[in-house]
């Protein structure tokens, strides 16, 4: 039977706290007189929180100016204050179609795990009331080297005791993608800009996920 394991990147795909990240780097931005727009939260898609802080100072022009300890103390007040956002997250806030295909895998036996960039995940999967659907829930700090390098999709692999090939992983950005692929695994894209390597199944929304639509994908292959 293929595939064994399904696993899932969590912000864009299972949820999408892309407005929560976003309205709590604006009011860190604010607090440092610094500027900060919807076009730069799409570059922070997937990217670690303190990597989205560099990403904002380079694009702000102040690259290199600011201490390792105010970073890390502006890197927190954000995370402060999206963990106060999300506190508003409930299960209507599952993207479209997810609540069935989770359940299609669980019928069909299918293990499932989330390789997300996010240290909140596992506070994120209990707002949605999801967490206990999940074998095996990667933590981010512990991940070494970020998507787009293999890592993750591979310690959700190795937790689920599943081969890569067998696993499918499921992602809506470039980096994802590429991890992905570099673990030797199916790709599904969700909306993914394409600049460098291409999902070997590309949907749009996440209401196009089922089962039969990968079998058939990966029988395509
Ligand atoms: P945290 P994903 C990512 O989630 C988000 O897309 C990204 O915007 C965020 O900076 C990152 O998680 C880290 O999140 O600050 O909660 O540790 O797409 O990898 O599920
Ligand atoms: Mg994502």
């Amino acid at each position: 039977m293929w595939p064994q394991a399904v696993i899932f990147d969590l912000d864009g795909v299972l949820t999408d706290t892309a407005a929560c990240h976003y309205e709590a780097w604006k009011q860190m931005a604010q607090r440092e007189n610094l500027y900060f727009d919807r076009s730069m939260n799409q570059q922070l898609k997937g990217v670690s929180r303190m990597h989205s802080l560099e990403i904002i100072l380079r694009e702000n022009g102040r690259e290199g100016t600011y201490t390792p300890d105010k970073m890390a103390f502006l890197a927190g007040w954000k995370n402060e204050a999206y963990q106060r956002l999300l506190k508003d997250l409930t299960r209507q806030d599952i993207l479209p179609g997810i609540a069935a295909f989770l359940d299609q895998l669980q019928n069909a036996g299918i293990k499932m795990a989330v390789a997300s960039a996010s240290e909140n995940a596992d506070t994120v999967l209990e707002r949605l009331e999801i967490r206990n659907r999940f074998d095996y829930v990667a933590r981010a700090k512990e991940i070494k080297r970020r998507k787009p390098y293999p890592e993750i999709f591979l310690t959700c692999a190795g937790h689920l005791g599943i081969l890569p090939k067998q696993c499918v992983g499921i992602e809506d950005a470039q980096a994802g993608i590429e991890a992905i692929k570099a673990g030797r695994m199916f790709a599904v894209g969700i909306g993914v800009e394409v600049r460098t390597v291409r999902p070997d199944l590309e949907l749009t929304s996440t209401a196009e996920l089922t089962l039969e639509r990968i079998v058939r994908g990966g029988r395509d292959e």
